[in-house]
């Protein structure tokens, strides 16, 4: 099979340098990328708080499919199984309420450090970064619907508490690994029917943000990140958290913005907004995936929203500048299954987009051959790509074509199934 690869290789080698593709370059590129892997495909953001607790925040993970992770231990066996599948270097991107709390139950606003050093330990023993989200949701201090924007000053500092522990923990996490921790501020804050005080909640929400990130960090430990979102299951009538909202927020003070692409009118692309937004914040964050009708966080695949994101960043050499995390949750299918495809989709665009005679294309442009950019366009499509992938595959050490299916199906025979 092997030689196989090898032979169809050289032959896409000899068909991309038709075009001025060097693909053994395009490969080399591959380095650069560093996809988030969220833990919380793993247990359809359940944590590990409390076995019990229900999904709250307006967002869903629908399915009951077999072998869930449930502990520590199985999430990071999850996580393994699904990096050794995928090509090129993860960093891990956990939530707030997946800490160590055995022996040590914390709420939100008491979490330390101690509860997350296993997983800093566990990243380290890889060489990988790892990324933070505070949790602002699944509690009973967010079933109001309101967190940082809450007009009962109780709530609203509990929240604001929560807010500067995250970044502690987050600056320790980038402190200890040698990489910057990410840190991702969502909150669920909305209104199910017409509000009245919009600016008002706004207002709160400001207060609280600029309350819980007072205290500065070096860019080396940690940074801020702000995700927006145009509404959610029961907030749908208004977000307090929009795009303008934060995008105003991110530039204002310094911040990322969090791009997710399900949180968006449905004929906005968030390819387009990558662009627009660096040219005024030094960095955004991005939570690839793939929305069906609403923010349904359906499975990344390899689709053309996936690649004009993907493509935006390696045509403008936005590696430094973009970082890209995924968010999906699929409980229906097997959930390693799931992450696997997703993050291998995302990889294949990111190949796609190294594979691309982008100058030439840029030429035809300025001088108005919008024919011979289109017709470039169609005919990259179905360039001999797959043969490029599954040499990059073998390079790596990782299933080629649909061989990571087989190993799917054994690792739910010998582990899943038995939990
Ligand atoms: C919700 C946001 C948020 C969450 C995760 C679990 O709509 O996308 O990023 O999905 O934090
Ligand atoms: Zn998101």
């Amino acid at each position: 099979m092997s030689e196989l690869i090898k032979q169809a290789y050289e032959i896409a080698k000899k068909q991309y340098a038709a075009i001025g593709v060097d693909t053994d370059a395009a490969i080399a590129k591959m380095k650069q990328v560093n996809i988030s892997l969220h833990c919380w495909q793993t247990d359809d953001v359940g944590g590990f708080e409390n076995p019990d607790g229900e999904l709250s925040g307006g967002i869903q993970a629908t399915g009951n499919y077999p072998g869930k992770a449930t502990t520590i231990d199985e999430m990071k066996a999850d996580l393994d199984k699904a990096i050794s599948l995928i090509p090129g270097k993860q960093r891990l991107n956990l939530h707030a309420i997946y800490g160590n709390f055995v022996g040590q139950k914390a709420d939100r606003d008491e979490i330390e450090v101690k509860h997350f050093q296993d997983w800093i330990d566990w990243c380290k023993e890889r060489g990988m970064g790892m990324d933070f989200n505070g949790t602002f949701f699944s509690h009973p201090k967010a079933d109001s619907g309101f967190t940082l924007s809450s007009k009962d000053e109780e709530i609203r500092l509990f929240w604001v508490e929560h807010l500067k522990r995250t970044r502690e923990i987050a600056a320790e996490i980038g402190k200890q690994l040698g990489t910057p921790c990410i840190l991702n501020t969502w909150i669920p804050d909305g209104s199910k029917d017409t509000p009245v005080d919009r600016n008002g909640m706004r207002a709160q929400l400001t207060k609280s943000l600029d309350e819980g990130m007072a205290k500065e960090f070096p860019k080396e430990y940690m940074k801020d990140a702000v995700e927006s979102k145009v509404f959610g299951i029961g907030a749908e009538s208004m977000t307090v958290g929009s795009h303008d909202y934060y995008l105003g927020y991110a530039i204002s003070r310094n911040k990322l913005i969090c791009l997710d692409n399900g949180h968006f009118h449905p004929t906005e692309v968030v390819g387009d907004k990558i662009s627009s937004c660096l040219q005024f914040v030094d960095e955004v964050l991005l939570h690839v995936t793939r929305p069906i009708r609403w923010d349904s966080d359906h499975v990344v695949t390899l689709n053309e929203e996936v690649q004009l994101i993907v493509s935006e960043i390696v045509r403008n050499n936005f590696f430094s500048r973009v970082n890209v995390g995924l968010d999906f949750f699929d409980a229906s299918i097997n959930r390693i299954g799931a992450y696997v495809i997703g993050t291998r989709a995302a990889m294949k665009a990111f190949l796609i987009a190294a594979l691309e005679p982008t100058k030439d294309l840029v030429k035809f442009e300025e001088e108005g051959k919008y024919f011979e950019r289109l017709a470039m366009l169609e005919e990259l499509k179905t360039m001999p790509f797959s043969a490029v992938w599954d040499y990059y595959c073998l390079q790596e050490g990782v299933p080629t074509g649909m061989a990571y299916i087989g190993e799917i199906q054994q690792y739910e025979k010998d582990v899943l199934l038995k939990r």
